[in-house]
């Protein structure tokens, strides 16, 4: 059971409240005193969780005034195993893709390896234009293993779920992921896709995600737009690195 720090436990109720669809951009923060009463902690462990909040860039605060909630950018916690569509449905945005991609490609050994694939064979690809309310959020480039390709292709269109489709039409139960993040840069192509004033320097974010008998379901590389994404991470001290 990892153990869960005073301010960690405040932080992720308060992050809890700011992620509620009704919680709006601009809104006031109980005081530092309520909060206090509220969780029944010290002002200091208060004052702890919410310079994390602001660091992060989930808060904001105006001299003589106050805490302010800050819903400039979705804020996606980066530990749980959630589709694109669910992260979007639980801010209370409309999910969207726009498929730029859809076909069997020759595997390379690098996605052979990603998708652990016993024999040489080729491999879906799907290429995605991932949006909410209607704003380009990420361009995703997913390889999956040829049979399950072949199950879903022709269900895959514009706005499907993909999680959806692999547990409807191929029965499979997903169960963890090993991602990764970096910063990037975009080409003048991504940047165009991703809409005008999309800046330069990009989150990349590769996910292997695997099903309950350990099989490698996805390999997935997406280009997220840095200035509409935070990654949130709950980090415990006693957990133990389970390998690169
Ligand atoms: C997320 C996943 C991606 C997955 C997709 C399915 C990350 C970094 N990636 O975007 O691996 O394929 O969700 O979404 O979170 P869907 O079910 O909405 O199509």
């Amino acid at each position: 059971m990892p153990r869960i720090t005073k301010t960690s436990y405040v932080l992720e109720a308060l992050l809890s409240d700011i992620n509620r669809p009704e919680t709006q951009h601009g809104d006031c923060l109980p005081s530092e005193r309520e909060l206090g009463e509220r969780f029944h902690v010290s002002r200091v462990v208060i004052r702890g969780a919410l310079a994390r909040l602001e660091e992060e860039g989930l808060i904001y605060r105006l001299q003589g005034k106050g805490a302010f909630v800050s819903k400039n950018k979705v804020n996606q916690n980066a530990s749980r195993l959630t589709s694109f569509t669910q992260d979007m449905l639980q801010r209370n945005m409309t999910p969207g893709s726009k498929i730029l991609a859809k076909e069997f490609v020759p595997c390379t050994p690098f996605l052979r390896s990603k998708l652990q694939l016993p024999r040489e064979e080729p491999v879906f690809m799907l290429k995605r234009l991932r949006m909410a309310d209607d704003s380009p959020m990420a361009i995703e480039v997913c390889f999956l293993p040829e049979w399950i390709g072949k199950q879903i292709a022709d269900h895959l269109v514009d706005n499907a779920s993909l999680y959806q489709l692999l547990t409807e039409k191929c029965g499979i139960q997903l169960k963890y992921a090993m991602q990764t993040i970096e910063v990037g840069t975009l080409e003048k192509a991504e940047r165009d896709l991703l809409g005008g004033n999309c800046p330069r320097c990009t989150a990349i974010i590769t996910r292997q995600t695997f099903d309950v008998d350990n099989n490698v379901i996805e390999f997935v590389e997406s280009r997220y737009r840095s200035d509409r994404y935070l990654f949130r991470m709950l980090l415990d001290m006693n957990e133990k690195e389970s390998g690169s």
